[in-house]
């Protein structure tokens, strides 16, 4: 073999046996999210970004404000690896992974300290196991916080006058049948919304106070009724098999950062939500805190026994839940 052939060579062998390893550790990590800067999954992403940052030679990259599509894309994109990372929000996950519904379920949690302890405990890792078979790997929970429902078209305090309205829901099974069930119209779509309520393709929406807020729904929206049906976490995940073929030093700390990331986050949100209301409020919102909530409950009393949550996974998955709420309630 001529000798540059064989340097050519031994060079390749050096590359692979230390090179990579050091490309490998100090590479870029695709993260996405849908929503701009200033909103919830960003405060975790870049919370991530900034502790995984300062403890390794890793970059996270930050693709946000839709520039990688919805949610669901977003999630398409992680599948296939051309992403790595992201903080999504979990309606859209139940098309991937059915089971993520049961966290969705209306009126499942009663405040934060419930959604803390649950998801943080057996049956949230039980959840993030669950994800494994869509080929994610479930790093943590962030969250969106509990929805509310806002509307241009009356005040909302009782389910009947939820009646007929066209309500844009997040790109989930769940989401469209618990609003059929109560009473409007919904038609799936992803994030962004803006422009279709301002047009008045629809005329109700439903999401936490900081979305109504940062998106500037106030402006299209005269009606804020405090429903928190349904606890909207983010589901923060990796792409499995890149995930599982790092170093497990990388891993554990990939990991220990989006925890950590994720409780500074929930924090964030629950500091900020009075605020939030306040100046929803002063933007001139017409506010009811306090809806009939048991009409509706009483109209998706019966979910469970729906499409939605059948399936054996479901059911087990719905059953690992309900019990650790009532555990934790003492009942
Ligand atoms: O986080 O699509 C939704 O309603 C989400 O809650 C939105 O991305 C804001």
């Amino acid at each position: 073999m001529k000798i540059w052939a064989k340097r050519l060579v031994l060079l390749c062998v050096g590359l692979l046996v230390f090179g990579l390893p050091q490309a490998w550790a100090g590479s870029t990590i695709k993260l996405g999210v849908v929503t701009k800067p200033g909103s919830a999954q960003n405060v975790c992403a870049e919370k991530f970004k900034e502790l995984l940052e300062a403890r390794s030679d890793y970059q996270v990259k930050i693709y946000h404000s839709a520039s990688l599509g919805t949610e669901t894309q977003i999630l398409q994109q992680i599948q296939m690896n051309t992403v790595q990372m992201g903080v999504i929000t979990a309606g859209p996950f139940d098309v991937f992974v059915p089971e993520v519904r049961v966290i969705n379920y209306p009126f499942l949690f009663a405040n934060a300290q419930e959604v803390d302890q649950i998801l943080d405990g057996p049956a949230g890792r039980k959840l993030l196991k669950a994800l494994e078979k869509a080929r994610f790997k479930g790093l943590a929970f962030s969250e969106n916080g509990f929805r509310h429902l806002t509307n241009n078209v009356r005040p909302v305090h009782t389910v009947d006058d939820v009646k007929g309205i066209k309500i844009r829901v997040m790109e989930s099974a769940l989401h469209k049948e618990l609003w059929r069930l109560l009473g409007a119209n919904p038609t799936p779509m992803g994030w962004p919304i803006y422009t279709e309520l301002q047009q008045g393709t629809i005329d109700a929406q439903e999401n936490p106070l900081w979305v109504i807020w940062t998106y500037k729904l106030y402006e299209v929206q005269k009606y804020l009724s405090l429903t928190g049906h349904v606890y909207s976490a983010h589901i923060d995940v990796a792409n499995l098999d890149w995930f599982n073929g790092l170093p497990p030093k990388d891993r554990e700390l990939i990991q220990r950062c989006m925890q950590e990331a994720a409780v500074y986050q929930r924090k964030w949100n629950r500091d900020n939500e009075a605020d939030f209301l306040s100046k929803l409020k002063a933007a001139g919102m017409v506010v009811d805190e306090h809806p009939d909530l048991a009409t509706f409950r009483a109209k998706v009393a019966d979910i469970r026994n729906l499409d939605i949550y059948s399936g054996k996974d479901i059911q087990a998955m719905l059953q690992t839940f309900m019990e650790a709420v009532s555990h934790i309630r003492g009942q």
